[in-house]
């Protein structure tokens, strides 16, 4: 916290001079002015803890003064104390108290009033100023629990990312495949329209492994992923790798042979990419054994049903020579 800071205007010095003699012993720092310009500029430098403020000055009076510092923005808030020697008259004083000041005394001044008045708006100024601290303090503390707060959000969405994102692929782990099987199975038991779900295993997979490594695997795994990602879907069709090499499409309100179609495509494009698997029994490429599962969800069964209907289809593909689809 600064010194506090008390400006004594007057156009004649010695009466400078006896203010200051009056303020000997404050721990305030002097600032003087000889006439009302000179006052208003010093206002503008500095913060007052009081001003104490002569009335008939040559150019422009206390009054003015007095004025002009209560339609500032910047200065209304100082008090000013009048100290007067010849207006003395009620409709001085009056006018004193009008043109904004605090206080209005008259020469000559009693030594231990004067003094305690002015302790008091020292006292009053130092409690401002602790005040604007604490007020600055908040303001910085309120910054940092706004920034926490957006860090905390940050870091939410990312575990809620974490914990439904498959780490190696990006699409869906089967942690969120479970959840949206099941609400989807629940909308489609009241609505009665028709659920589908795409099962597919990468053929040969351990073989793949085998004959690349398992960081090549991994490669495989997610070019596999990026195939699924760019077949053209709809916004409410959810796709995941539930699995090892194994991936899942959830299709809502579509039927069993939509399914099918998507099915066929993604098949199709996996094959498409012509990646090599020399080991593979199947092709020297790499494929997929798709199948497809689709039900009208009935409300008290479960949506294992579903799941368990696609798996059986996905089987049966594996057992009819793979790189092929199954319903
Ligand atoms: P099938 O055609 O009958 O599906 O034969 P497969 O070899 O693909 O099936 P199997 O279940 O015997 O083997 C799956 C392999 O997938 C075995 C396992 O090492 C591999 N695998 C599972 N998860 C990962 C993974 O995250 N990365 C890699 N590179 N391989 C994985
Ligand atoms: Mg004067
Ligand atoms: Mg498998
Ligand atoms: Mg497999």
């Amino acid at each position: 916290m600064g010194t506090p800071k008390i400006l004594i205007v007057d156009d004649r010095p010695e009466n400078l001079l006896t203010l200051e003699g009056l303020l000997e012993g404050f721990d305030a720092e002097l600032v003087r002015a000889t006439s009302g310009e000179q006052a208003l500029a010093h206002t503008l430098d500095h913060d007052f803890a009081l001003i104490l403020l002569d009335v008939q000055m040559p150019g422009m009076d206390g009054f003015e003064v007095a004025e002009l510092m209560r339609g500032n923005r910047k200065t209304k808030h100082i008090p000013i104390i009048f100290v007067t020697a010849s207006y003395k008259a009620s409709e001085h004083v009056f006018k004193g108290y009008e043109s904004g000041a605090v206080d209005y005394l008259l020469k000559p001044l009693n030594t231990m009033v004067f003094r305690s008045k002015v302790g008091v708006f020292i006292e009053l100024f130092q409690q401002r100023q602790a005040l604007s601290e604490k007020t600055l303090e908040f303001d910085r503390k309120l910054v940092e629990l706004e920034e926490l707060q957006q860090q905390l959000e940050e870091t939410n969405e990312q575990l809620l990312m974490l914990s439904t994102t498959d780490g190696l692929t990006g699409l869906l782990n089967w942690r969120r495949f479970d959840e949206l099987l099941n609400e989807e199975w629940k909308r489609g038991s009241r609505t009665g329209r028709p659920l589908s779900l795409v099962l597919m295993d990468i053929d040969h997979f351990k073989a793949y492994n085998d004959t690349y490594g398992h960081q090549v695997g991994d490669d495989c795994l997610r070019e596999v992923a990026a195939t699924l990602v760019k077949i053209p879907m709809r916004a409410m069709d959810k796709t995941a790798r539930i699995g090892g090499e194994e991936f899942a499409v959830l299709l809502p309100e579509t039927d069993c042979s939509g399914a099918i179609e998507v099915a066929n495509r993604i098949r199709e494009c996996v094959d498409a990419l012509e990646k090599p698997h020399r080991s593979s029994p199947t092709a020297g490429n790499v494929t997929i054994s798709v199948g497809v599962a689709s039900l009208v969800p009935t409300p008290g069964d479960p949506a294992r049903k579903l799941l368990e209907l696609a798996d059986v289809a996905l089987y049966q593909a594996k057992s009819d020579g793979r790189n092929c689809c199954c319903c």
